[in-house]
């Protein structure tokens, strides 16, 4: 799907005719150039920064409304469960649970997929880590809500079910909201990346990173550095490699937040790593709701994700919160990457 043409002026998004070019148009322009598009999908994403726009409230709040720390419970990943992933799963699921747009919601703060009853013959399912990056929600860090709109083959007039999800490449949308300094909404659905940032005044997300493009290398590695040790070797000569020498200009940036350092290498260059290790053979990051969505939006800007062994979009789903090994960002860097781990198997 071919992007609007839009131009970034030095006041601001403008579109071609000079006016605003906000989500909504830009969702919709994309949309006309679809000639059997029935508008599901863009008001789907509109709801979906609409939820992004109560979140983006309730965490400027957080510390007032006293809706920092622990529930003291645990999720199905067995991980403490923080009062703002409880938040941010149910404005996600308040946002969708009365609409026809999607037939299951999958989260990674619930056990099952949430089928929707009003979605019966909706095309769709929901992927999402409603807060990425929980472990920086109680110190003011960067978090994150990321997003998968996947459409699974289905029988005609049927639900779609996340059971007929094959892989990444099932989805036809995908992004993140990031709430840092700014609110982001990062969004493609296959014609590019575009980003937007919520003017709070006007309560409208207006572009401001048209047609985004991820730099093939860049300086800037992300990963835990206190698991490298447990990492099989070609992960570890990597990481040797990118910082041998006194002339190597990489720098780590590691916040503890995927999306943050996703979008770093997104507009600067650079590799976010988190390999298999001791606590997690098979990877930490969820394939649905984490990795497919962001290997998606960096493949259309140009980038590349990977398990170390395949890209991430072709890896089949075998269960809603199943994990991969990941290495993504610029497509130079993570393609030596692949080369080490291939080399060293
Ligand atoms: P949380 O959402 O539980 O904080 O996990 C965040 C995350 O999935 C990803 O956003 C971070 O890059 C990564 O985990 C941090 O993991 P480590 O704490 O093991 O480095």
């Amino acid at each position: 799907m071919a992007a609007p043409r839009d131009v970034t002026t030095t006041e601001g998004a403008r579109g071609t005719d000079g006016g605003a070019m906000t989500l909504s148009r830009h969702i919709l322009e994309s949309q006309r150039q679809q000639p059997r598009a029935r508008g599901e999908l863009s008001v789907l994403l509109l709801q979906l920064a609409f939820a992004g726009k109560i979140f983006s409230h309730a965490l400027r709040r957080s510390a007032l409304d006293r809706r920092l720390g622990p529930t003291g419970d645990r999720n199905v990943q067995g991980e403490a469960t923080k009062k703002l992933d409880v938040f941010g799963n149910d404005t996600i699921v308040e946002a969708f649970a009365r609409s026809e747009l999607v037939a299951a919601l999958v989260s990674e703060e619930m056990d099952e997929p949430r089928q929707i009853a009003c979605g019966k013959r909706a095309s769709y399912v929901l992927c999402v880590d409603p807060l990425d990056g929980s472990s920086n929600s109680d110190v003011n860090g960067v978090v994150a809500t990321i997003f998968g709109v996947y459409r699974p083959a289905r029988d005609v007039g049927a639900a779609a079910t996340v059971a007929h999800v094959r892989s990444g490449r099932d989805q036809v949308a995908a992004g993140y909201i990031m709430y840092g300094p700014s609110t982001s909404f990062v969004y493609t659905t296959g014609g590019g990346v575009h980003g937007f940032t919520l003017d709070h005044d006007i309560g409208e997300f207006l572009l401001t990173h048209p047609s985004m493009q991820c730099p093939p290398h860049g300086p800037y590695y992300g990963a835990n550095l206190a698991n490298v040790q447990d990492w099989d070797e070609g992960a570890q000569e990597y990481i040797r490699h990118l910082t041998a020498g006194r002339d190597r200009a990489n720098s780590l940036r590691y916040s503890g937040a995927l999306v943050a350092d996703i979008h770093r290498s997104l507009l600067e260059g650079g590799i976010y790593l988190y390999p298999a290790d001791r606590r997690h053979p098979g990877g930490k990051l969820r394939l649905a709701y984490e990795c497919a969505p962001l290997a998606f939006v960096l493949e259309q800007a140009g980038g590349a994700a990977s398990t170390g062994t395949a890209a991430v979009l072709d890896t089949p789903f075998e269960s809603i919160h199943q994990r991969v090994p990941f290495a993504a960002g610029s497509r130079d860097e993570v393609a030596i990457f692949e080369r080490f781990i291939r080399e060293r198997r």
